[in-house]
This record gives C-alpha cells, sequence and structure tokens, in this order.
C-alpha cells in the first residue's frame, strides 16, 4: 500500500489549494494512478483500520441493484445516510428544524449537532421500521446499482451491464469492450452523488482477470481506501466466477483530494509503518456473484493500525 501513501503525500506536497462544492476546501492534484498486484495480497490499508465488513456490502448491494439504503441500515451499515437524509430533508414531506447545510453545521455548532443527531436517529428508525417511508426516502434514485444493473434506454429496456460484461468476459475474453459505466448524462440531475467511480473495464490476459477504474473525484482520506478495496473485491469476485485467477487492480483517479479538516489525519496516517497484506477468501460454491452472501466473504490476517476518525463532507 506504499502508493497509496506516496499519493498521500504527494497531493500533501504539491496540491492546488481548491474551493469545492461541501464548502470545506481541499487541497488537490489531477490525475494520478496506482497499480496493485492482486497476487500479492489484499489491497487494504493498513495504516489505519479500514472497516472492510461495510465495504463488503456496499459492493453486495451494488450488485444486487439496489438503490435503497434500507438493505445497508439491515447490515449496520451507515455510509449512504447522509445523502438519503439530505433527500428527506430538502423534500415537501419534511417538518422538522431546518437542517440547511447540515453537514457542515453539525461539525461546527455542537448545538446544532444534537437537533441534526436526532432527527438523523429518527429518520434511520423510520426506514427500518416503516415500509411505505423506506420506500419514499431510502431511496437514493439512480446511483449504482440501477446502473450497473438496470441502465435505461431511451426505448424503456434495461441493459444489466454487470451481467452482460461477465458473459463477454467468459466468451469473449479478448475483447476490448468490457466496459461498465456508471455515468449516465441523463440520469445526473436525480442522483443523489454523481457516481464517482465513473466507469470500469476488465482485461484478460494469461489467466489473469485485470481491472481499471477511471475515478473523476477521489477523497484521498476516506474515500479512495474504500474504493481500492471495492474494486479489488469485485475483480477478486468476477474473476472466481469466470475461472481466471485476479491480476491487477488499476486506479485512474481525476480530482485526487485532501480535505482542509483531514490535514492532520493524514499526517498521523503517514508518521506510520505500513503492515503486510491480508488474504481474502471468497466461498462462492453454488454460487454466482448475484447471490452470493456477505458471509461467503472472508478477510484473513489483517492487523492494522487503529482508526483515525475524520469528518465526511457532504
Ligand atoms: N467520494 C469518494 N469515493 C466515493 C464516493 C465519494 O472519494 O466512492 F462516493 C468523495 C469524492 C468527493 C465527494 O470528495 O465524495 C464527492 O463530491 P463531488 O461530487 O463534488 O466530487
Amino acid at each position: 500500500m506504499q502508493q497509496y501513501l506516496d499519493l498521500l503525500y504527494k497531493v500533501l506536497e504539491e496540491g492546488t489549494e481548491k474551493s469545492d462544492r461541501t464548502g470545506t476546501g481541499t487541497i488537490s492534484s489531477f490525475g494520478h494512478q496506482m497499480k496493485f498486484d492482486l497476487s500479492e495480497g489484499f489491497p487494504l490499508v493498513t495504516t489505519k483500520k479500514v472497516p472492510f465488513k461495510l465495504i463488503a456490502s456496499e459492493l453486495l448491494w451494488f450488485i444486487k441493484g439496489d438503490t435503497n439504503i434500507k438493505y445497508l441500515l439491515e447490515h449496520n451499515n451507515h455510509i449512504w445516510d447522509e445523502w438519503a437524509f439530505k433527500n428527506w430533508v430538502e423534500s415537501p414531506g419534511y417538518y422538522g428544524p431546518d437542517m440547511t447545510d447540515f453537514g457542515l453545521r453539525s461539525q461546527r455548532d455542537p448545538e446544532f449537532k444534537k437537533i441534526y443527531d436526532d432527527q438523523k436517529r429518527k429518520f434511520l428508525t423510520s426506514i427500518l421500521e416503516n415500509e411505505e417511508f423506506a420506500r419514499k426516502y431510502g431511496e437514493l434514485g439512480d446511483v449504482y446499482g440501477k446502473q450497473w444493473r438496470a441502465w435505461k434506454k431511451s426505448n424503456g429496456d434495461i441493459i444489466d451491464q454487470l451481467h452482460d460484461v461477465i458473459d463477454s468476459i467468459k466468451h469473449n475474453p479478448d475483447s476490448r469492450r468490457h466496459i461498465v459505466s456508471a455515468w449516465n448524462p441523463e440520469d445526473i440531475p436525480s442522483m443523489a452523488l454523481p457516481p464517482c467511480h465513473t466507469l470500469f473495464q476488465f482485461y484478460v490476459a494469461d489467466g489473469k482477470l485485470s481491472c481499471q477504474l477511471y475515478q473523476r473525484s477521489g477523497d484521498l482520506f476516506l474515500g479512495v481506501p474504500f474504493n481500492i478495496a471495492s474494486y479489488a473485491l469485485l475483480t477478486h469476485m468476477i474473476a472466481k466466477q469466470c475461472d481466471l485467477v485476479p491480476g491487477q487492480f488499476i486506479h485512474t483517479i481525476g480530482d485526487a483530494h485532501i480535505y482542509s479538516n483531514h490535514m492532520d489525519q493524514v499526517k498521523e496516517q503517514l508518521t506510520r509503518e505500513p503492515r503486510s497484506l491480508p488474504k481474502l477468501e471468497i466461498n462462492m460454491q453454488g454460487k454466482d456473484i448475484f447471490n452470493l452472501q456477505l458471509e461467503d466473504i472472508q478477510l484473513l490476517d489483517y492487523n492494522p493500525h487503529p482508526a483515525i476518525k475524520a469528518p465526511v463532507a457532504v
């Protein structure tokens, strides 16, 4: 994982100060690439503890084509809460206290944070306990699951890109068209968050399956360790399903940034020595990636440094 630390260091040293949509401020640098050889171990950052279970349940959620946070909450996964919460508080159905700019205000104003936490707790409980509420407000719109599994054509039909790409890897491995795109310009206005991981491509050679991701925007401290592990896991799963060995995961990032309120955390992380990488085991007996369960995915020998907390920019 030295490449990841090198990228943090490079952006810290050479990045340009840039304002951003969330109002937090970043230092940023454009156009970077990391290459992870998946035979050397599973690329999960070891210089801080990264919650692998959340990465795995989010990926299974994408693969199912699910776009409602209910499944995530049932798996104790709160990665997408703020995005759904935002939709709720901005909807005509919301009558609670004003939640404008709740991300920034909850970090800066402890009194507001109490009110915000209370509203969020109510929101999450309603999603879990009230089916109609979940259907209405747990839905994130046209996010990854939708684009991967049910891309809407202009004639109303759908394209299952993930299914099709697995088919083409199996039957036409030398193809240069093994692509899944999450970037659907028509859907961008209705998306909670326009896809950060925009497009990925598979490549088969010497019995190995490699994957390259183009990520348009990467929060280097919080988001990117998740993204690396998620796509490495996806590559392992698809390789297994296609009787191939995992090759490389190549991560290309457009706007690679560190938020101004993550600086201390990044500096702390850069003082830490990377440790040996964990291993991944997937039990796929009698299954394919579409009905794999969380229990079928095992991470072994992960001994990271302790977690480092940092606020999420929404
Ligand atoms: N982000 C990631 N990885 C993800 C994801 C989001 O790094 O998988 F969903 C970060 C990047 C950026 C913010 O800091 O979330 C998205 O904001 P924007 O749409 O303005 O790029």
